[in-house]
């Protein structure tokens, strides 16, 4: 479940209040491996998501970064020029982040086997976003200024990160992640030439430059349900989906060439269980018979979800979804 470890669970509020606040809960391997066991022991989940967040990345790049309550995250030195994108530098995982992988390797030890454990990272256009604009935004007015009257120095950006975060994920994969998302949260936001130009390429580079073995790669373009062709052909195993499109449509589309997963619309674990239970077994129908489909939500559980009606959305997929495979597949 995306975000699975988080603010709606009262047991993560009481972790985050003995870490002080969110950065030090990332950066403190014990606190953050209980958060990540958290959802697992509660809910049943399948996977366990290594609780981080994609922006330690720009962090480790040199940037400075806090998180204020009520607003999220703050560079208070974005990048809007061509020196402060020559001050980054390229980060070393086993050091500069050497806390994500202690993490996933206490987490991998007390699984002990049972479930498999997802890292992460943020694609590069999505991060270059926020280390440009310094924050969230409606539009991300600064980044699309840069790329329309500065691309090269955008592309420049681009490379960078991405040099830094195939570091980061085969880092990940080394510490034990079985399996790898990448968040592309704001790649919704282009235009289809600009996503093309200053997305895709470096999607594909990065998913490319990978030492991943058979760890699948998950892939999730928020907004990106109009690029599916050409997200099934980065290399990524599976496609994320948001809710917007129907995932029946979805596998039309794209066939068996990747799995698909997702795509309830969050909010809908703001109703109650026999709601999501129908619209769980909508997304089942949709996606149709045989596998490749791992159930998820379209975007990130938020706060104010009842803790009952997010088990609900567990215990309807684990209820309703054996009907939908053949005994072979079940028994693989
Ligand atoms: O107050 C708190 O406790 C902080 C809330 C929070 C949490 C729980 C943030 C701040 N990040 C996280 C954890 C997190 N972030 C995880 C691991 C937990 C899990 O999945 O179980 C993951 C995978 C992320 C990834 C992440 N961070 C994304 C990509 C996925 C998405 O939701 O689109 C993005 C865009 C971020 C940035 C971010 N971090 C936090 C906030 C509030 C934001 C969004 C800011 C904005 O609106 O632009």
């Amino acid at each position: 479940m995306m975000r699975q470890a988080g603010r709606y669970l009262p047991e993560y509020q009481a972790i985050r209040a003995k870490a002080g606040d969110f950065l030090s809960l990332c950066q403190n391997p014990a606190l953050a491996t209980e958060v990540t066991l958290q959802p697992i022991d509660r809910l049943g989940v399948d996977a366990a998501i290594l609780f981080s967040d994609i922006l330690v990345v720009p962090q480790a790049m040199g940037m400075s970064l806090r998180f204020e309550e009520g607003r999220g995250p703050i560079f208070p030195d974005p990048l809007r020029d061509a020196a402060a994108i020559a001050k980054l530098t390229l980060p070393d995982p086993n050091t500069d982040l050497d806390y994500v992988m202690d993490t996933i390797v206490r987490v991998k030890d007390r699984l002990a086997g049972s479930v498999p454990l997802i890292g992460f990272c943020g694609a590069p256009w999505t991060l270059a976003a926020y280390m440009i604009e310094g924050s969230g935004s409606r539009d991300f007015g600064h980044a699309k200024t840069m790329l329309y009257t500065q691309p090269d120095l955008l592309h420049h950006l681009l490379d960078q990160v991405t040099e830094s975060l195939t570091l980061y994920l085969n880092a990940q994969v080394a510490a034990g992640a079985q399996a790898l998302q990448i968040f592309d949260t704001w790649g919704g936001l282009l235009s289809t030439p600009a996503f093309r130009a200053f997305s895709l390429p470096y999607l594909r580079r990065l998913i490319g430059s990978l030492n991943k073995g058979d760890v699948p790669v998950i892939l999730f373009v928020k907004g990106g349900g109009q690029w599916l062709e050409e997200l099934a052909d980065t290399g990524a195993g599976v496609l994320g989906l948001d809710w917007t499109i129907p995932i029946g449509a979805a596998r039309a589309r794209v066939g068996d060439r990747v799995a698909l997963q997702g795509n309830m619309d969050p909010g809908v674990l703001l109703s109650n269980p026999a709601t999501i239970q129908r619209e769980v077994q909508d997304i089942l129908l949709s996606y149709g018979p045989g596998s490749g489909h791992v159930m998820n939500l379209g975007h990130g559980i938020t706060p104010t979800v009842p803790v009952a009606n997010a088990q609900a959305f567990i215990t309807a997929t684990q209820e309703l979804s054996g009907t939908f495979h053949t005994h072979a597949e079940v028994a693989r």
